[in-house]
């Protein structure tokens, strides 16, 4: 999620490789190396958009684009956190800790993590990082849930803390709930930690259980490319949590624990029972979206890559009409892209703004990518970025 907190954190505008990036920076900023480097990807999500927080289903993939953290040990209940694209580095201590929401903008993220640990008992070492990443800040590419995965890991191996990969992502989304105050689900921060390259991550948000499931595009000769929209997040946290009450108080009406526990066949009958129709159409988006995911699923399992592309296309319409998530800029881009043969597209994150994914033919890149930046000059909006994206590892220690 892109709080108001997350706004100053670094922008993906620095160039040279990450890792080495972050080693300058914590040299730069501390006189000596770090003793050691972590990264954690952004990511895409294939399908499954607002169905986490109703302990639903996704199927999100990390990206080549990462977080890297070089850190360092230091003396007490001290943390001191550079980022590349902000000077000088930011310090806060065990005082500063008791409250959540006492270290503000980006280095919340770092003071999150520091207080998620301690809140759940772990003895946190004192330490000096480093920040440097290539994950776009503003684009629903989760670059707030890099930064903690990044934060975490290095915390978890400098401290020797006993902390195993499949705990990591909650403790990450408390930090992001509690402490900076985002009320997003547990997607994205299980996508950043647990994706293996070559798979997309089916996750049953109930439950935490994860398959890995093959999205191998290069076998299937397909693409996946990301259009940034560069439209300017509008009131995109406001938004977020009037969906998520909304869908709350939708499955309190329906007396289910969540709306997880609709299926499609129970769809109509629910449907029925709900008087507003802005709440009927949050259902209809959430219990059809998590049936989509399953049938991504199914076909992915069974090598069909190249058929889910309706299937995206569907998410997005359903986002568009139902949820009402998606803003001008999202859509013409999905159209445009459509138009220019891709198999599926929808918009992905969590809205209002934000990226495009569009399933594509392997060679088809440019014709799409030109397609939508035609559209957008149409339209009077300024010009996308794109990027071709592969599912990537999840966080891991690089040196
Ligand atoms: C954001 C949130 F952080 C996720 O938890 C998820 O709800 C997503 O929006 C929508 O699917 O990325």
């Amino acid at each position: 999620m892109n709080g108001p907190a997350a706004s100053a954190a670094p922008p993906a505008a620095a160039s040279g490789d990450v890792a080495d990036r972050a080693a300058a920076g914590f040299h730069a900023a501390y006189g000596e190396e770090p003793a050691g480097r972590w990264a954690a990807p952004g990511r895409a999500n294939l399908i499954g958009e607002h169905t986490d927080y109703n302990d639903g289903f996704v199927l999100p993939f990390a990206l080549t684009l990462r977080t890297v953290v070089a850190a360092a040990p230091q003396p007490g209940e001290r943390w001191t956190v550079r980022s590349e694209l902000s000077d000088p580095p930011v310090e806060f201590d065990g005082g500063q800790l008791d409250t959540p929401g006492r270290v503000t903008g980006w280095a919340a993220y770092v003071a999150g993590v520091v207080w998620a640990l301690r809140e759940a008992g772990y003895d946190v070492p004192g330490a000096r990082l480093a920040i440097a990443s290539d994950v776009p800040v503003g684009s629903g590419l989760s670059s707030s849930a890099a930064i903690e995965a990044a934060v975490l890991a290095a915390l978890v191996d400098l401290g020797g803390l006993d902390l195993p990969a499949e705990r990591q992502p909650r403790l990450a989304q408390r930090a992001e709930n509690a402490y900076v105050g985002a009320p997003t689900g547990i997607m994205d921060q299980s996508a950043v930690i647990r994706c293996r390259a070559g798979h997309a991550l089916f996750l049953d948000c109930r439950s935490e259980s994860v398959e890995h499931v093959p999205f191998d595009l290069d076998a299937a000769g397909l693409a996946v490319l990301v259009v940034d929209s560069r439209a300017p997040h509008r009131h995109a946290d406001g938004e977020y949590a009037a969906r998520r009450a909304a869908c709350e108080r939708a499955a309190a009406l329906l007396g289910v624990p969540a709306l997880r526990d609709v299926g499609v066949a129970d769809l109509d009958g629910a449907l029925a029972r709900l008087d507003d129709d802005e709440i009927r159409r949050r259902v209809r988006h959430v219990v059809t979206e998590d049936q989509r995911v399953l049938d991504t699923v199914d076909l992915l399992r069974a090598g069909r890559v190249r058929e889910i592309g309706p299937l995206l296309t569907a998410s997005h319409a359903s986002m568009r009409d139902d949820f009402e998530i998606t803003v001008p800029e999202i859509d013409t881009a999905v159209e445009a892209a459509l138009a220019a043969g891709a198999l599926g597209a929808r918009m992905t994150g969590g809205g209002f703004g934000g990226c495009v994914l569009a399933l594509i033919e392997a060679d088809q890149a440019d014709a799409v990518a030109h397609a939508v930046a035609d559209a957008y000059a149409d339209r009077g909006f300024p010009t996308p970025t794109h990027v071709m994206v592969l599912p990537a590892p999840g966080a891991t220690r690089l040196s």
